[in-house]
Parts: structure tokens; sequence; C-alpha cells
């Protein structure tokens, strides 16, 4: 018997996935792409499980960085309040009522292009006491040197995102203030120095299919894939450059969940921003293609997110239970 086309060897960590390998999985029949990645996703995870993080925006605003769909570049009027790096006690009472409210893994995050050594101290402080509370940290400050990396690793932190957040192609279009390839560099930075890495993007800024296909591309095709992978469905925001972007379908978007399940077996993929603009069918459906993990808490950095109690009831409706430690 010939061997399978290679991308129907469901289940394998490969990173030589091809553009059209992926281009094909996106244009499967809906039932055939949902049944694949529910099949990966069964063989690699426990079926019924999501896994629940929180957010908190450490120090919010004045970001020099011109990210087109984000809230808190300096290019951007969206009347957000800038504010300063928090104190670490007042980082140690949030992560511990988000621990209460069933949250494993805390992520802090900063509006910064790369954090500056004196703050990343702070950082590593806020990461060591929310250890201590027993929960997983994550952190996203920007660009990493090597060294930053290393020192952010000694803390004990555990996760550093850091989103390609679209195709190659497309990046420029987004960004202008830094590349694809700085983007590469910090990955690669975290990679060595041991820590998990938590990459994904976003999808709903008007990219083309093509786009779609290039981000889950670059991503499964990174020398690891990330343990991590949050699939972001844009925030549209008054007063930045992409905030009157077109709405992705809600099937498109179920889409590229489901074939970053299938591309990337073992990695976690998060049913990350946009959740307050979709129905429950929605999440259910991502949940079905393979998301599972989201954020739980009513604000994500500067956005909205559902209210806890609606998730309550989310979760007992599909029989979805929190992923424990
Ligand atoms: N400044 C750091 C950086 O850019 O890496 C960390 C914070 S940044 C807000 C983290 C990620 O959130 C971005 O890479 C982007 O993928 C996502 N994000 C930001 N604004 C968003 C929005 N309006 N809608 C959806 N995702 C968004
Ligand atoms: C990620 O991929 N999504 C989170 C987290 N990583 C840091 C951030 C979403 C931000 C949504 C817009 C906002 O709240 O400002
Ligand atoms: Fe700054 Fe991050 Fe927002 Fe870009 S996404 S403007 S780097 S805070």
């Amino acid at each position: 018997m010939n061997a399978p086309a290679p991308e129907f060897r469901d289940g394998v960590i490969r990173h030589d996935w091809t553009r059209e390998e992926i281009a094909r999985l996106f244009t499967l029949p809906f039932a055939d792409l949902i049944f694949r990645a529910q099949t990966v996703h069964r063989q690699n995870f426990s079926a019924n499980e999501v896994q629940i993080s929180t957010l908190l925006s450490i120090k919010t605003g004045g970001c020099p960085e011109d990210c087109g769909y984000c809230s808190q570049s300096a290019s951007h009027e969206t009347g957000l309040k800038a504010s300063k790096l928090m104190d670490v006690e007042a980082v140690l009472a949030d992560a511990k009522a988000a621990k209460g409210g069933g949250a494993t893994r805390y992520c802090m995050g900063a509006a910064w292009r790369s954090p500056k050594d004196k703050d990343l101290e702070v950082v590593c402080e806020m990461v060591e006491g929310v250890k201590a509370l027993g929960m997983e940290t994550c952190v996203t400050l920007g660009m990493l040197t090597g060294a930053q990396a290393e020192r952010l690793k000694s803390a004990g932190l555990d996760y550093y995102n850091h989103n390609i957040d679209t195709s190659p192609e497309y990046y420029k279009e987004i960004i202008t203030t830094r590349t694809y390839q700085d983007r590469l560099d910090t990955l690669a930075h975290v990679r060595e120095a041991g820590i998990n890495v938590c990459c994904g993007g976003i999808v709903g800024m008007g990219e083309a299919d093509s786009d779609r296909i290039g981000m889950i591309h670059a991503l499964a095709t990174l020398p690891e894939h990330p343990q991590s992978v949050p699939i972001n469905a844009l925030m549209k925001i008054k007063g930045t450059r992409l905030g009157d972007s077109d709405p992705i379908d809600p099937i498109d978007f179920v889409r590229t969940i489901a074939v970053a399940r299938i591309a990337m077996p073992r990695s976690v993929v998060r049913l990350a921003a946009g959740r307050t603009n979709m129905s429950d069918e929605t999440q259910a459906l991502c949940f079905l293609a393979g998301a599972n993990s989201i954020f739980v808490g009513t604000k994500l950095l500067t956005t909205p997110n559902p209210m806890e109690s609606h998730d309550h009831k989310l979760f007992a409706k599909l029989g979805v239970r929190a992923m424990a430690l």
C-alpha cells in the first residue's frame, strides 16, 4: 500500500509542513476538518478539559511600537489612560483572586518595545511571587535579549508570550516599527533559555485566506512548536488603524483553530481574545475543533472578556472541566 500523503499523517509532530498542505487543510469540507481536528485532539489531550489563564496589564499604554490593532500604541488616539509599572503587591493580590477563580496560569503583559533591565527585576519579583502562590507564570514584555530571557528563566518563569501576529508577508502592513525577524529572534532567545513559548496571532485584521495559511505555516514550522498557541480574533478598537476591519466569519475562525490543532498536535491552542463577540455555539465549535485554553476574567489587557459567571455556565452546558496543573 502507498504511504498516506504527508498531511494525512495526523498526530505526527511535523516541522516540515508545506503551505500547500496547510492550505488543503483549510479548504477541507467542514465536517472532515472538525473530525480530523477532534481525532488529533483526543490522541493528545483529555477531550473535555480546558486550561484557564488570567491576564493582567501590569504596565499600560504609551507604547512606542505602532501595531495597527493595539489600544496601547502611542501612535493611536484611543482614549486609553496610560499607567506606569504596577507595584508587586498589587499584582500578587490580583493573582490570588485569579487563583480563587480557578485560573492555573497567570499572565502579565506590559506595553513595552522591550523591557529595561531595572523594570525586568521588578517583573522577576512578580514572577517569583505568583509562582509562590502555586500558579504557572507567563509574561509578555516585548523583545528580549538572550540575557534577559536567561534572567526570567532564573526567576522561574514558565511561559513567554510573543506573537508572530500574522503571515510574514502581511506583517509589514500591521507593524512598521519592528520586523518579523525581530520576533523570531526573541522567540529563539526564549526557547534557548528553556522557557516555554506561547506564540500565536490575530485574525480578522483584513488579512487574506493566504495570510491565515501563512501564519499557521510559520508557527508549525518553527524549530519547536510553541507549547501554547493563542488564536485571537481582533478586538476592534476605535482610534486604531484597524478599528474598522470587517469581522472574521465565525466558521473561518473555527477553521483556523482546527488547522492549528492538526498542524501542532501537542500544543495547547488558546481561544484567546474576541470571545465577547462570539456566541456560545461558536465557542463550542472552537472547543470541538481542538481549542483547549481560554482567558477567564472580565478584562483581557485593556478590552472586555466574558463574565466569569457566563463562562461557568458555558462549561457546565458543555460538560467541560478546568484543567488542573
Ligand atoms: N508589548 C508586548 C508585545 O507586543 O509583544 C506584549 C503585549 S501585546 C498587547 C500581546 C499580544 O496581544 C499582541 O501580540 C497581539 O497578538 C495581542 N493583541 C493586542 N491587541 C489586540 C487586539 N486588539 N485584538 C486581539 N489581539 C490583540
Ligand atoms: C495573546 O495572544 N492575547 C492576549 C495575550 N496574548 C497577552 C492579549 C489579548 C489582548 C486583547 C486586546 C486588549 O485587551 O488590549
Ligand atoms: Fe506595544 Fe505590544 Fe501593543 Fe504592539 S501589541 S503597541 S508592542 S503593547
